[in-house]
């Protein structure tokens, strides 16, 4: 924990400071969806006592409509970023295609691409969940952002980050110079520095992946994950761990504090895997990536190198400690 109180305004601010060239409009952006956050933190916390308080369904006790809290918290988004005039379009889980700046607001340089409450169906059982965010520089040339300007690889990210609404409520970003994590104090509404500087262990005995799949897997798949249950003494390896809690920002934020692997691989039912390229796979794998880490499709191929050809696009994803990432690659492609 840093000693000094230093807020994620405060930190944009001297980020950009140090970053020749910053115009300013990037750290704006970055307060605008920050301020979203805090609003859909609020909701998420809440979200128990809503139901208890009685939401009748499709009509609250105040008259409004009870939102599914994911659809809630795309409003918000979409509501806090459409006017500041950082983007050119953004793009959502949430929605089948691209969405547009409304006309009477200016056009901005940069195109956002978010996941607003990924594995919002754990919020009935209390379990965290998380907001993903991707951030790349538009390459249209002006006016309304076309899908070009979202298809882009991940590696060409601006910035990426998460929010994880758990026991404490943090938000995890890079923008491509370390990885920054900051815990809400809600008695002031401030995201406060509290992660300088994350970096991802080098390996770690805990791998991370719904083992309900194992049948459907490849054989090498499942020789890596009967492998992970064993002991191994030529290698002096113990049996690792295995932790799943089924929401991905909270098994990805485990793993680049603890370190470990995350593994959401394809199997016969999902070829392409679950997991969506664009609005969780990248901005994860750039995220991990910066804290010193490693992220592939699980065939070698660079996860952030993969080129995207539809906004919905779903990918096979192995994200972790870099050896335990090899470790993955060594038996997926055969060498084991
Ligand atoms: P499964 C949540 O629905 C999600 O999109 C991710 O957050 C999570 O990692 C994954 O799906 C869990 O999928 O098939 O293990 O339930």
């Amino acid at each position: 924990m840093s000693n000094k109180v230093i807020t994620i305004e405060r930190h944009i601010i001297e980020e950009e400071r140090s970053s020749n060239g910053a115009t300013g409009d990037f750290s704006g952006l970055l307060r605008d969806l920050t301020l979203a956050i805090k609003i859909i933190h609020r909701e998420v916390i809440r979200a128990g006592l809503v139901d208890i308080l009685g939401a009748t369904g499709q009509e609250n006790v105040q008259g409004e409509i009870v939102q599914k809290l994911d659809e809630y918290a795309n409003d918000v988004i979409f509501r806090a970023m459409d006017h500041g005039g950082h983007l050119c379009a953004m793009a959502s889980e949430e929605n089948e295609d691209l969405l547009k700046i409304p006309a009477e607001y200016p056009k901005g340089k940069y195109v956002l691409l978010f996941d607003p409450l990924d594995g919002s169906s754990n919020i009935d059982a209390n379990v965290s969940i998380g907001t993903i965010f991707s951030i790349h520089r538009r390459v249209t040339e002006s006016g309304d952002g076309t899908e070009a300007d979202a298809l882009q690889q991940g590696y060409k990210q601006v910035a990426a980050g998460y929010t994880i609404y758990g026991p404490s409520t943090m938000l995890v970003y890079t923008a491509g110079r370390g990885v920054f994590g900051f815990t809400l104090d809600p008695s002031v509404g401030e995201f406060l520095l509290s992660h300088p500087n994350i970096r991802i262990p080098e390996h770690k005995g805990i791998y991370s992946v719904n083992e309900g799949n194992y049948n459907k897997w490849s054989p090498e798949m499942r020789r890596y994950i009967d492998w992970c249950k064993q002991d191994d003494p030529e290698r002096n390896k113990k049996a690792y761990s295995l932790r799943y809690i089924g929401s991905m920002v909270a098994d990805v934020h485990r793993t680049l504090l603890y370190g470990g692997v995350f593994l959401y691989p394809a199997d016969v039912k999902s070829k392409k895997g679950k997991l969506r390229l664009l609005y969780e796979a990248n901005p994860m794998s750039f995220i991990v990536e910066q804290a010193g880490g490693r992220a592939t499709d699980g065939m070698g191929k660079r996860l952030l190198e993969i080129e995207p050809n539809e906004l919905h696009q779903r990918t096979p994803l192995v994200v972790g400690s870099p050896k335990n990432v090899e470790e993955v690659e060594s038996f997926l492609q055969g060498t084991r």
